[in-house]
């Protein structure tokens, strides 16, 4: 079996949805948390950036990029052509919730509830509004392509998870969504992973 090691910050950010796939898969991995940022880690990084994964031995930048790599090795990324797609599309959609988040709401650091108001109600909105048609499309109940569970499932969570620390009732007239998240939370390997990752600051 390939050796992998994901190296993030104390956090989940861009590193939890690599995390999910893993422990969905049930594969190893070892989970690096740098905690002296710049310092030596930074000239480290390929791209002087957080997460990468080195697989055996060899350090990968862009989270997106080795996390479909990751999902096509553990079957996650759609079992055709036609299901990669769509997998690929509620990723990227949900990357556009997820990077408007980043942009408008984690970098803020004045009138931070003006801010996140905003994005609730136009950023927010609209990307779940277009993640829930997806789903819709593609998906089936509970599922948000095809009838099994694709990394596509578990980037939606993990986004959606820190939507709701923002407004706990923003998902209530998404079903579709909602349906994904207890897909998610009653997968038994995801259930136990969930129960036992611990509390960061982000
Ligand atoms: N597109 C990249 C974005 C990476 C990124 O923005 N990383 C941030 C943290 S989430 C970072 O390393 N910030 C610290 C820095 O640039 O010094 C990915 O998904 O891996």
């Amino acid at each position: 079996m390939p050796s992998y090691k994901l190296t993030y910050f104390n956090g989940r950010g861009r590193a939890e949805l690599t995390r999910l796939i893993f422990s969905a898969a049930g594969v190893p991995f070892q989970d690096e948390r740098v905690t002296d940022w710049p310092g030596t880690a930074k000239a480290e990084a390929p791209l002087g950036q957080l997460p990468y994964l080195t697989v055996d031995g060899e350090k990968i930048p862009q989270s997106i990029a080795y996390t479909r790599m990751l999902a096509k090795r553990f079957n996650m990324a759609g079992n055709d052509e036609l299901e990669q797609v769509k997998t690929d599309v509620v990723v990227d959609t949900v990357n556009d919730l997820q990077n408007a988040y980043y942009l408008k709401v984690f970098k803020a650091t004045e009138n931070r509830d003006t801010v996140i108001s905003k994005f609730l109600t136009e950023d927010a909105l609209v990307n779940l509004e277009r993640i829930e048609k997806l789903v819709n499309l593609y998906g089936s109940e509970g599922f948000s392509v095809g009838n099994s569970l694709k990394w596509s499932d578990l980037h939606l969570y993990d986004v959606t998870s820190i939507i709701l620390t923002l407004s706990e009732d923003i998902l209530n007239k998404f079903p579709k969504i909602l349906a994904v998240r207890r897909t998610v939370e009653s997968n038994e390997k995801l259930a136990a992973y969930l129960k036992a990752r611990p509390e960061t600051p982000f």
